[in-house]
């Protein structure tokens, strides 16, 4: 397998760039990240905890309908039919909180959050994590907006596979406070088009998100068949724990990943992002243009991540039939 290229940005990174000198930082997945961010860094100025702030910022992206795969404005399941994913989670404790494949709900992470703090539980899903958040106060209704209705039916006429090229827009946002408790979020629709009761990594502990207070915190955003099957987050925080800076971190699980995996590299689409305990941070992506938000006291801006791939972000994964090519 041809490994690798890395796009200059990524190198420098990995090599010592990436270090919040103030706090709290935020780092989010993808442009739309920087507002989440900035509200997040303003709520904990404003008094907020750490996991305030996330939960704020993740707010502001899923209540954004023109975003295709967050919140209001997803795009739907095979059926027509917008079911969300999200998790939180807290250094501190190690406490997590989810929800999947929740319909009529606008803010999963806050219903996640009601999980980790209201019940003996980490995960609800379906109509059980519908009851519990109208339980706790939370409004149903329609999440389906005319756009993502247009291009559900767009997608019917074709009867194509489910759409794995459009939408990366998935949030995960980790953060570190000054005391240097580390915390997450994470929050998609999912796959456009996904068969209903499909769960992606988004809202699984490890897969989509995790966070040890000792190292460092991890997110992720792709296809959630090709990091679910690997553990991802969890394995960017292990190594990180052996010393890694976050963003070589990022790049040596989707080496490992893509090592392991069928598809290979220009065919996983996956991209994480990690911040560690002493506030370094990166990302990394296993194709081109994989952007994320980086906000702490005196700067917010978007970087490129690192790249492994020359393919563009773009989509197609789960399990394969067959293993192809050496070594697999
Ligand atoms: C999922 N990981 O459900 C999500 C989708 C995503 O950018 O991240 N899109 O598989």
């Amino acid at each position: 397998m041809a490994l690798l290229m890395f796009n200059p940005p990524g190198l420098r990174g990995a090599e010592g760039e990436g270090q919040a000198t103030q706090f709290p930082l935020f780092v989010s997945t993808w442009p739309f990240g920087q507002p989440a961010n900035e509200l997040a860094r303003k709520t904990v100025e404003r008094g907020g905890s750490l996991l305030d702030g996330i939960e704020a910022g993740i707010r502001l992206t899923e209540a954004d309908f023109k975003n295709l795969s967050v919140g209001i404005g997803g795009l739907p399941n095979r059926d027509g039919v917008v079911q969300l994913d999200a998790c939180i989670m807290v250094g501190r404790g190690h406490q997590a909180g989810a929800v999947a494949a929740i319909e009529g709900i606008l803010h999963p992470i806050s219903v996640a959050r009601k999980v980790m703090e209201e019940t003996p539980h980490v995960l609800l899903v379906g109509q059980g994590a519908q009851d519990f958040a109208v339980d706790q106060g939370f409004s149903l209704q329609p999440l389906l907006t005319a756009t993502a209705r247009e291009e559900w039916r767009k997608w019917q006429a074709k009867q194509s596979d489910p759409k794995r090229d459009l939408n990366h827009d998935t949030i995960a946002m980790i953060g570190l406070d000054a005391a240097g408790n580390l915390a997450g979020g994470c929050s998609t629709s999912g796959l456009a088009y996904k068969l209903p009761g499909r769960v992606g990594d988004s809202p699984l502990i490890g897969d989509g998100l995790y966070v040890d207070n000792e190292v460092g915190a991890a997110g992720a955003t792709g296809v959630g068949e090709n990091v679910l099957r690997y553990c991802g987050s969890f394995l960017v925080v292990e190594f990180m724990r052996q010393g890694l800076h976050p963003q070589a971190a990022c790049i040596k699980t989707i080496e490992r990943i893509a090592r392991l995996d069928p598809l290979g590299v220009d065919e996983l689409f996956i991209n994480f992002i990690a911040i560690d305990k002493a506030g370094r941070f990166g990302a990394a992506g296993t194709g081109e243009g994989f952007e994320y938000a980086v906000t702490y006291p005196g700067s917010s801006e978007v970087r490129d991540s690192a790249a492994l791939s020359s393919r563009s972000v773009g989509a197609i994964g789960g399990n394969q039939p067959e293993p192809r090519g050496e070594n697999r």
